[in-house]
């Protein structure tokens, strides 16, 4: 996966990786150039006392430097832009994919996976991106050429080199074997952690309430020691690593000198040779160590590549049609035709067998249990699900042959916990138009009951909206929600539960107010109070998934027993006694 991410998302930056390879090369080339230079300069320049040739070799050493960081700052720029630009587009491909999910897909990662695997994974394979640009590039170059000039120089000694190198790319296998699982540990309790602290954040009033808090705290601090520990394990080995390094790049110096010593001795070496050698060696050991610490990192952005993977290989269970249908021309009737629908991962169906038509022009009130599945239904209309079989249509066209973004515009949906975005008033009710004038949005306002509380605020339609709309009352969000809306003035209405924070008397007002205007257009009112639903056109009565009545008030009193049962049980709450 890690693979085939990074080839799909750098294909488009070939050309810089092309550069940034030629630039690494120059840049390691050069820094191979000067030891042997500076052999050249102690061997012909100091030993014969020939100072015309160590200021001629020496300017070239300079030159050769400045070309070096010039080419090797150059590279790490355009790296970093490759890496970061990776990163960008692997983030807005996974936002869209998200976007385009249903409900079903939403709550199958959930929430808090999906903004982790967006943000710190795309950042483990991104920074394994750029490590790569600028380490593990130069490593393969530095380490071929460091062996091939340190023969130039000598190869008496190069059994130094042979011994040394596996010495240390032992060692380093055997510190990163231990480190490998300890980084995987490391991703899983990161998630643990979030996932614990998101959990809290978002339950933050109920835990207090229940005098949680330091249950909830325990929860917290175990969370957080477990990811501590393993921080700890992966720090102490790295800590290690340093050490174990140095050592073998000092007693591999030593060694050089030692055994170089003997050579210059029996005159088979020269000074400059053994420096240069010297110089050599610590280069080959050095891309060693550039190109473990850039595999350390392969684990770990593995395992996010694949968390990244599974996002953008799932498909949204609610697939758009291939050509849409943006033109029928009836108005807004929705038909249900044996419609069943199951949860994923649940056993049984919690819709079945529904058969019913809501007209335009029409009231049809849905009431029932909790439970019952009147927010499911609901749900079926503008596709946040696919019906498991059977069909919904829209004026007579399957909702799944509809394109998306008409059927969408066809529908004003007031959900049954309404959201409002961080913004203002005016801002949340432009969700629903956005070019609406002011006059509009207090006509919206006015229908949906809301202009007394919007005009008392000092800001009013400029009033802000904190996010979720935390800052309004519940009914008040209710009320916000539904001018937001009825300002699209949409075909078909979608009222679930729309109604139920109201006090009679603003329901009765609304109801009336909303009558007026809708006087084209399919009404869907999911209801719990038979007050709000008494006068609609048809009532469909919903137990348990199924519908067992459909009618009016006084059909249905006739016919249906639950409803005489629930119409009963208000009337007892109403008057009791
Ligand atoms: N259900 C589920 N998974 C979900 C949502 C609901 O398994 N993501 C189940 C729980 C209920 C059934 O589906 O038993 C019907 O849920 P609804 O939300 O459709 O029920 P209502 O809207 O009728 O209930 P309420 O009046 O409480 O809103
Ligand atoms: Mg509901």
């Amino acid at each position: 996966m890690l693979i085939r991410l990074l080839r799909k998302y750098l294909a488009p930056y070939k050309r810089w990786i092309t550069i940034i390879v030629a630039l690494q090369f120059v840049a390691t080339v050069a820094s191979l150039l000067l030891p042997s230079l500076n052999a050249d300069i102690i061997d012909k320049g100091v030993v014969t006392g020939d100072t015309d040739y160590i200021v001629r070799i020496g300017s070239i050493m300079l030159a050769v430097s400045a070309f070096q960081v010039v080419a090797s700052i150059s590279a790490v720029y355009f790296g970093a832009k490759t890496a970061m630009a990776f990163g960008r587009d692997l983030r807005s491909s996974i936002f869209r994919k998200v976007a385009s999910f249903s409900a079903r897909e939403m709550s199958y990662f959930g929430a808090p996976s999906l903004i982790t695997r967006n943000t710190n994974d795309v950042q483990q394979v991104q920074m394994l991106a750029m490590m790569t640009f600028t380490l593990m590039v130069m490593a393969p170059i530095m380490m071929v050429g460091g062996i091939v000039m340190a023969l130039r120089e000598d190869v008496g000694l190069s059994w130094l080199v042979a011994v040394a190198v596996p010495l240390l790319a032992g060692s380093l296998a055997l510190v990163i074997s231990r480190m490998i699982p300890a980084y995987r540990l490391m991703q899983i309790r990161i998630d643990t952690i979030n996932r614990v602290l998101r959990e809290q954040l978002a339950g933050i009033r109920v835990l207090r309430a229940f005098v949680r808090e330091p249950y909830e705290t325990k929860r917290f601090e175990r969370a957080n020691q477990e990811l501590t520990d393993v921080s700890l394990t992966v720090g102490r080995w790295m800590a290690a690593m340093f050490p174990i390094v140095m050592l073998i790049l000092n007693l591999a110096s030593v060694a050089v000198l030692w055994f170089g010593g003997h050579r210059i001795d029996t005159g088979s070496m020269e000074i400059g040779a053994l420096t240069a050698y010297l110089t050599y060696l610590v280069q080959i050991l050095m891309s060693i160590m550039m190109a473990t610490f850039t595999l350390v990192m392969v684990p770990r952005a593995a395992v996010s590549a694949d968390r990244i993977g599974e996002i953008l290989h799932t498909d949204s269970s609610v697939v758009p049609p291939e050509t849409g249908i943006t033109d029928v021309n009836r108005h807004g009737e929705v038909r249900f035709v044996d419609v069943e629908f199951t949860y994923p991962g649940a056993s049984d169906p919690v819709l079945r067998d529904i058969n019913l038509t809501a007209r335009a022009g029409q009231t049809t009130a849905i009431i029932g249990s909790t439970g019952a599945g009147k927010t499911t239904l609901v749900s079926l209309i503008p596709r946040l699900f696919d019906a498991t079989s059977g069909t919904v249509l829209v004026n007579g066209v399957n909702v799944r042959e509809l394109d998306p973004d008409f059927l969408w515009s066809r529908i004003g949906l007031v959900p049954q916990n309404p959201y409002l975005f961080t913004g203002t008033v005016a801002s949340n009710l432009r969700y629903g138009k956005p070019d609406a004038t002011e006059a509009e949005m207090w006509r919206a306002l006015e229908i949906a009951q809301a202009r007394d509380f919007v005009e008392e605020m000092p800001e009013g339609l400029d009033a802000p909206i904190a996010q979720g709309g935390t800052n309004v009352s519940g009914g008040q969000r209710q009320r916000l929600s539904i001018a937001r809306a009825l300002i699209r003035s949409p075909e078909i209405y979608l009222f679930d539960d729309s109604f139920s924070a109201l006090d009679l008397g603003t329901d009765a007002r609304l109801r009336s107010a909303l009558a007026a205007v809708t006087t084209e257009s399919t009404v869907i009112i999911v209801a719990q109070r038979i007050s709000t639903i008494k006068n609609a056109d048809q009532i469909v009565v919903l137990d348990d998934g199924a519908v067992v009545g459909i009618g009016t008030h006084s059909e249905l009193l006739e016919s249906c027993q639950t409803y005489v049962e629930i119409v009963e049980s208000q009337q007892m709450a109403e008057v009791p006694g």
